[in-house]
């Protein structure tokens, strides 16, 4: 048992940042020990077929999160995929068609780029009255270092044509979507970036994740990576490119993926893209029993688009009034940033609404409402935990 707990430990890496406490605190307190037979924080599974599996934010103690605890959203089986046959056909309004193996792509210069990833469906439980889809907690988001090649770059190898529009990713796994609304029988993963995004050096072709070989449920062999955007843009098990010279319509950025918007009060379907302003509560989870008039760190995480966190406020008044949260760290692009506010408990007993609010660079706050708009996605508006002071 010892050996299993030692494992979990060098496994999971946590003891960074954690020298102060003993290991008696670590062992009882992170891997929950419960008598006497210690588990490891795990995912929480949300749907076994396809597999969807959520971070526990209760687990949050890290900038970086380790890879067997990084959400999954599948939307098919994960395809069995072999690196020696494994081909990224590169095809469309290019000069060249190019096929390449996996040792082509490793031999171009690479890059490590660290970026959150959060599902447009995070938070979707939260709901009410409830919506259709994977029913996420807060926990649809997690960050990681990511290595790879640019995209552009693969791209200029095959050399764009001047009529080049969007670039599509396409993945190797394929199946039908059967509920409303369906797919037109079984098709492949696929999404766009439009080249201007494309042309950004840090989105990424890439192979490894925080250091490792990427895993099957994370995209292996090779993945896109679109920092600053919703996962969705981030297609796993990628093995074609296809640049195309008209916007891409496909099923997962119209009839899936996409919002209501109406300018000049004209409603269109928009597929979502950036990454919108948002902090979560790690702990106290919902429920959870605080004792009266006590010292309790509240902490969590937040991130926005294409821009930086600059506040978070906590409130535990409803939102009448907000205090500054600290920052941990410095911000870093497309990633989400830890924060704490040390609060102390009412002495009276009762049920208590935390509220946190973030902020960015480009003076976008989390709104207080849902907009309907929205659909069931990109769900950023101020989200409330209760908890139970006794
Ligand atoms: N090929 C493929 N790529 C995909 C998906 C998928 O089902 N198939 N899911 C997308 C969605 S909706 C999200 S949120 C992210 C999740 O990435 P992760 O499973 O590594 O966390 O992958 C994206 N890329
Ligand atoms: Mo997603």
């Amino acid at each position: 048992m010892i050996r299993h707990t030692l494992n979990a430990l060098t496994r999971r890496d946590f003891l960074h940042g954690a020298s102060a406490l003993s290991l008696g605190v670590l062992l009882g307190d992170h891997l929950g020990l419960q008598g006497g037979e210690p588990t490891p924080p795990r995912l929480i599974t949300r749907t076994e077929s396809p597999i969807n599996l959520e971070f526990p934010l209760t687990e949050l103690n890290r900038f970086v999160t380790p890879n067997d605890l990084f959400y999954v959203r599948n939307h098919f089986p994960v395809p069995a995929l072999d690196a020696n046959t494994w081909r990224l056909r590169v095809e469309g309004a290019v000069e060249r068609e190019l096929t390449l193996t996996l040792d082509e792509i490793r031999r171009m210069p690479s890059r490590t780029v660290p970026a959150t990833l959060e599902c447009a469906g995070n938070s979707r439980a939260l709901l009410t009255p409830p919506v259709r889809g994977v029913q996420w907690g807060n926990g649809a988001v997690s960050n990681a270092e990511w290595t790879g090649v640019s995209l552009i770059d693969v791209l200029n190898r095959a050399g764009l044509r001047p009529n080049a529009v969007d670039i599509v990713l396409e993945g190797a796994d394929r199946g039908e979507i059967a509920s409303e609304p369906r797919s037109p029988g079984a098709i492949h993963f696929a999404r766009s970036v439009p080249l201007a995004k494309a042309r950004q050096q840090d989105v990424l072709l890439a192979c490894r994740m925080n250091g490792a070989e990427l895993a099957a449920n994370h995209g292996f062999p090779l993945r896109g990576i679109v920092p600053g955007w919703y996962g969705v843009a981030s297609v796993k098990w990628v093995t074609r490119i296809i640049v195309t010279d008209r916007p891409y319509n496909g099923f997962f950025q119209s009839l899936d993926y996409s919002i209501y918007q109406r300018p000049q009060g004209l409603v269109t379907v928009t597929p979502l893209s950036e990454m919108q302003i948002k902090a979560v509560i790690a702990r106290p989870s919902p429920g959870e029993r605080i004792a009266p008039n006590t010292a309790y760190r509240v902490h969590g995480a937040a991130w926005t688009g294409e821009s930086e966190v600059t506040r978070v406020e906590v409130s535990s008044d409803n939102g009448r009034t907000w205090s500054p949260a600290q920052l941990l760290e410095n911000a870093r692009p497309n990633c989400w940033r830890l924060w704490e506010f040390p609060w102390r408990s009412p002495a009276q007993a009762g049920r208590v609404t935390l509220l946190a609010r973030a902020t960015d660079a480009r003076g976008n706050s989390q709104p207080m409402q849902r907009d309907t708009d929205r659909r069931t996605y990109m769900i950023n508006h101020v989200l409330p935990v209760d908890v139970d002071v006794r």
